[in-house]
């Protein structure tokens, strides 16, 4: 039986249906000491004291750190808070309700300064300086240029000029940041919902002065983290430092509102561009530039912004481009990777400029983008990223088939003679996923079984089981056989974790070559053992006319018999890859509301080998809901004076079940494998990068077979813009 391209549930639901996942929050440890911050209400301020001695008097209270503590805690650098909620202070106590008692008594004395939350007004002359070290709110600028837009634009036949913006988001995770960190004399050990348990372990070690091997990072069941816990929060290091300073276990979890002011935020980019095209619909140039909003400190907004400018042209021949990838300093929380990160940016963009040349010319979205695509890979694109395998051209024709996207409107347009009004739209991608290098480490047992140690960390996907079908198809033995552990620091050496959908690429591949390795390794040993050279079949060595199990050699290595290494660590390198494909939205619109309702998603992506087509499924069914989300509700909205207007759930609105359309989900059949042992591309993100175009695109066509007329420029698309379009406010 091979494995690879069954619908096999995950083996890591059934502790999450049992209750028996134990998240940070759930692990008990006695003498566990509670801290909490203290966070600054203005969005910019100068902290001129902060006076602990009254929370220092509480009973119950051990500690409290806060801008004199100096490093690693490093409170208020610069003597200033740069965004609401960043903090200023934390307090140890003994349990939870005197640690919020406490947090009230620590008196911090501001000075408010005058608040930048515009990106565009933080880039002009006299605004407030987020940083003033840097004499300006611009922290980084990229010039991008390929070929000579100018010339293009001039000669082409229409010019455009627009300003495009992808709204600020905030990424809620069902599960909040949390760490417990446990110094037991000799080793700290810190359990983390992150991400990237190894670049925690190496950024708590570095801020602590202690070697890597005193540091262990335990990633245990994560509730989802949707790229906001790749960031090394400063609260990781503290929480760190104080249970190394006080020499006692100390604990840190997030309150939702926490969450929503502190951890980073996603998408925020602004294109403003020109553009120049033919007459017959083919696109020539754009000049333009990409700005992020990067909020108080550039962690993410440089690599989004760029990232965004880099994919823009996305899987077109446009090769006259001349963009500024500039990142720009606000008070706002920082930007941060969120699912997709700079792809459905970029993709949101091209899709609208191809549906306006569709617009401008009269002809069909569809031949727009046929006019324009790029007809296969390998292909370079004008920033020189090497789009690996796929045809594009013909994936277009095999997509909109399979969807049926000329039947959805047929059917969209009769639905109209009974009164309802329905939107149908189309959105083309590529997206770039995979990148670094990962590890895993296959130990064999005595009984032909094995297990199987990843450094990428997955907290919802289902990369264990997905990578236990690979390994055990490698290997040639039943499933049951493989045993997967990821998010421990002590079981790899290293990894770079579970982000950049690249955890079946990179660390599927980095575990068959391990069980590749091991495998010669087992041969080795089993032609000593039977005299003759042998090979290998479906967990047996033949050879000679005589046979032995995986599990007789590994028993006769382990009692001295014969010599092998038993356990095999493989570092896998992975360039990246370049999954494509097309998405079909359908939505319908009640004009006297002007609420949009998506009833369908169909997608199709061409993601090489689809590994688990249930969990691939699962992730397109997820991604398609938040980038509904990005197109129709959410939005991180901050006032002037860069206070959080939507700092929970109440104010800020995630789609739920109710909101979700119905899903049909296609992959391309003999798919254009990638380069890596596995064949894969990831799925994680296309559908965070595919959808919000299709959806937008669907709503201006709603409103059209409505009788009204839109073009949006930005998301999300609220029902007093549609009933704008319709004339109706
Ligand atoms: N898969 C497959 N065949 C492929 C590719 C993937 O069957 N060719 C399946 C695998 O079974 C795997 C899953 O799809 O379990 C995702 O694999 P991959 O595309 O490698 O992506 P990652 O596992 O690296 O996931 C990262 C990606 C990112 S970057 C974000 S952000 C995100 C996302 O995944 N955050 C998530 N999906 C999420 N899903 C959940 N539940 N929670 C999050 O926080």
């Amino acid at each position: 039986m091979r494995y690879v391209g069954k619908p096999i549930p995950r083996f890591e639901d059934l502790p999450i249906l049992y209750g028996g996942a134990r998240y940070v929050d759930d692990i008990e440890i006695p003498g566990v000491l509670y801290a909490g911050f203290v966070r600054s209400p203005y969005a910019h301020a100068r902290v001129k004291r902060v006076d602990a001695s009254e929370a220092l008097a509480t009973p119950g209270v051990v500690a409290v750190f806060t801008p004199e503590s100096g490093r690693p805690f490093d409170f208020a650098p610069g003597g200033k808070v740069r965004y609401q909620g960043e903090a200023v202070a934390m307090v140890v106590a003994a349990d939870r309700y005197k640690l919020y008692d406490a947090l009230e008594k620590v008196y911090v004395d501001y000075e408010p300064l005058p608040a930048v939350v515009d990106p565009i007004r933080a880039m002009e002359p006299g605004a407030p300086l987020v940083e003033e070290s840097l004499g300006t709110n611009i922290s980084h600028v990229e010039e991008m240029r390929a070929g000579d837009a100018e010339t293009a634009l001039r000669a082409s036949d229409r010019t455009v000029e627009e300003v495009l913006t992808i709204q600020r988001i905030i990424p809620s995770a069902m599960e909040p940041r949390g760490v417990l960190a446990i110094y037991d004399g000799k080793s700290l050990t810190v359990y983390d919902s992150t991400q990237k348990p190894h670049i925690a372990k190496r950024e708590i070690a570095a801020s602590l002065d202690l070697p890597l091997s005193a540091v262990r990072v335990i990633q245990p069941y994560v509730g989802g983290a949707f790229g906001s816990k790749i960031q090394i929060y400063p609260e990781e290091i503290r929480v760190a430092a104080a249970a190394y300073a006080l020499r006692r276990p100390v604990r840190w979890t997030a309150t939702r509102s926490e969450d929503f002011k502190s951890a980073t935020h996603g998408r925020a980019i602004i294109l403003r561009y020109k553009a120049g095209f033919t007459r017959d619909g083919v696109l020539r140039a754009i000049k333009g530039e990409v700005i992020a909003d990067a909020g108080a400190y550039d962690w993410g907004g440089r690599y989004l912004a760029e990232t965004a400018a880099e994919m823009l042209p996305g899987p077109y021949r446009v090769k006259d481009l001349d963009l500024r990838a500039i990142s720009v300093l606000t008070n706002k929380a920082p930007l941060g990777p969120y699912r997709g990160a700079g792809r459905p940016e970029a993709t949101f963009f091209i899709e609208r400029i191809m549906d306006l040349i569709a617009d401008e010319t009269g002809l069909d979205p569809v031949e727009v983008r046929r006019r324009n695509l790029v007809e296969r890979a390998p292909y370079e694109n004008p920033f020189g990223l090497r789009y690996d395998s796929g045809e594009y051209l013909e994936g277009l024709a095999k997509g909109i088939e399979a969807l049926g996207y000329y039947e959805l409107i047929r059917q969209a347009e009769a639905e109209k003679s009974r009164g309802k009004i329905l939107g149908v739209g189309l959105s083309y991608y590529i997206e770039i996923t995979t990148y670094g290098h990962e590890v895993a480490v296959i130990r064999a047992e005595p009984d032909g079984s094995f297990l199987v140690a990843l450094g990428i960390a997955p907290h919802g996907q289902g990369d264990a089981t997905a990578i236990a079908q690979l390994v055990a198809d490698e290997l040639g033995v039943p499933m049951e056989k493989i045993r997967v552990v990821w998010g421990d620091t002590d079981l790899v050496p290293d990894g770079l974790g579970t982000d950049g959908s690249r955890s079946v690429t990179a660390g599927g591949s980095a575990a068959i070559l391990a069980a590749r390795r091991l495998k010669e390794e087992l041969a080795k040993a089993a032609e000593a053992l039977l005299g003759t050279p042998v090979e290998y079949k479906d967990g047996v060595f033949y050879g000679g006319g005589k046979s032995i199990s995986i599990g007789e050699v590994v028993e006769a290595v382990y009692r001295g018999k014969a010599k092998a290494n038993l356990e095999v660590t493989e570092v896998y390198r992975a360039r990246s890859t370049f999954p494509y494909g097309v998405y079909v939205a359908v939505v319908e619109l009640d004009p006297e509301t002007g609420v949009v309702k998506p009833v369908l998603v169909r997608s199709y992506d061409d993601v090489g080998q689809v590994v688990n087509p249930l969990l691939a499924a699962g992730q397109v069914h997820g991604g398609v809901l938040q980038a509904i989300g990005q197109a129709l509700y959410e939005e991180a909205i901050y006032d002037q004076d860069g206070n959080l207007l939507t700092p929970n759930f109440a104010f800020y609105n995630v789609p739920t079940a109710a909101e979700a359309p119905r899903y049909e989900v296609h992959f391309a059949e003999n798919p254009h494998k990638s380069e890596h042992p596995t064949g894969t591309k990831g799925i994680g993100e296309a559908p965070t990068v595919a959808t919000t175009p299709a959806v937008v695109r669907a709503v201006e066509d709603a409103i059209r077979r409505a009788g009204g007329r839109a073009r949006f420029r930005g998301t999300p698309i609220r029902p007093e813009d549609v009933l704008r379009a319709l004339g109706r406010l």
